[in-house]
């Protein structure tokens, strides 16, 4: 984190966004007109849910990648009807609560919540049936991942939804279509300040985790399309001369001077099913909303 801030171009992981303010933060985000993916894909798994259950068939082991409270894959159990539901995510308390509300409400599905952060590794607990497993990866958050980590990601749920040797199962994942850059710049910068409140909460979040000594009020959100990397970036612009220090190191920011903090990578359904492929998937089945804004997959293993 140290040698990002130190960098020539200064960046900090995305991951630290997440803090228990800057989750909810990203929930508020969830929330604001500006803001479309969200309701875009709510909008094509409450419209497609037949077609989606006719693709991926009855009774699977759904593995839910970043599950939070459980609400999106719980919206598709009475179509999916899964065996098993796995719903994984890094903050184990969080899960443990929405798994001990979702059992009561859906008594006849056998759940196991993981705590892992699946970033890195996929080794599920040999309690999560290998047979007919389902990856549910929706939201985007693959656009979070440079493009060749994106690409590796994918083999490595490929890899995943093997049964001894021979691949089955598949996965089920939400992603956010190129679009006018109007569109995308509002999403990410939007009227009432929250994503710019998100990202600045890195700038706090650091100043725990590092005793740092960023003072907030000195750095403006910046959020755009960069339409030749099909990306939006968010950034922190220094808007004065200043020295920042934290523990064991410090640095000038000049005044403009920017702090990289997201990419969020928009496809094109094409280039998106050809990486699907490349990643080892068979089969795909595709779901737009009517603007063609988001696309919803199912890619076989
Ligand atoms: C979590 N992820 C898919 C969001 C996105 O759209 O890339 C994070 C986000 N950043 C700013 N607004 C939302």
């Amino acid at each position: 984190m140290k040698a990002g801030l130190n960098a020539e171009h200064a960046h900090v992981s995305p991951k630290y966004l997440y803090d228990a303010l800057g989750s909810k933060l990203f929930e508020a985000i969830c929330e604001l007109p500006e803001y479309y993916p969200t309701r875009t894909e709510a909008g094509i798994f409450a419209e497609r849910a037949e077609a989606i259950a006719a693709s991926v068939g009855r009774g699977a082991t759904l593995i839910d990648l970043g599950a939070g409270n459980c609400t999106k894959a719980a919206k598709l159990f009475p179509a999916l009807r899964p065996s098993q539901y796995a719903p994984v995510d890094i903050s184990v308390d969080f899960l443990r609560d929405a798994v001990g509300r979702l059992q009561m409400q859906f008594p006849q599905i056998d759940m196991i919540g993981v705590g892992m952060d699946f970033s890195s590794g996929l080794a599920l607990p040999e309690a999560v049936n290998d047979d007919n497993r389902l990856f549910f990866y929706p939201g985007s958050s693959i656009g979070n991942f440079m493009p060749d980590e994106a690409l590796a990601f994918l083999r490595r749920v490929h890899a995943a939804c093997m049964h001894g040797d021979k691949a089955n199962g598949g996965i089920l994942i939400g992603v956010d279509l190129v679009k006018e850059k109007g569109v995308l710049d509002l999403a990410y910068d939007d009227a009432l300040g929250v994503t710019a409140a998100f990202n600045l909460n890195i700038l706090r979040h650091l100043n725990l985790l590092l005793d740092a000594d960023f003072e907030l009020r000195a750095w403006r959100h910046r959020g755009f399309f960069n339409v030749e990397r099909s990306r939006v970036e968010m950034h922190l612009e220094s808007e004065i001369d200043q020295v920042v220090s934290w523990a064991g190191g410090e640095r000038q920011f000049a005044r403009g001077e920017r702090i990289h903090t997201e990419n969020s990578y928009k496809y094109t359904q094409d280039n998106f099913i050809a990486m699907l492929r490349q990643a080892g998937f068979g089969d795909v089945a595709a779901w737009t909303d009517p603007a063609g804004w988001f696309l919803v997959c199912h890619a076989r293993a």
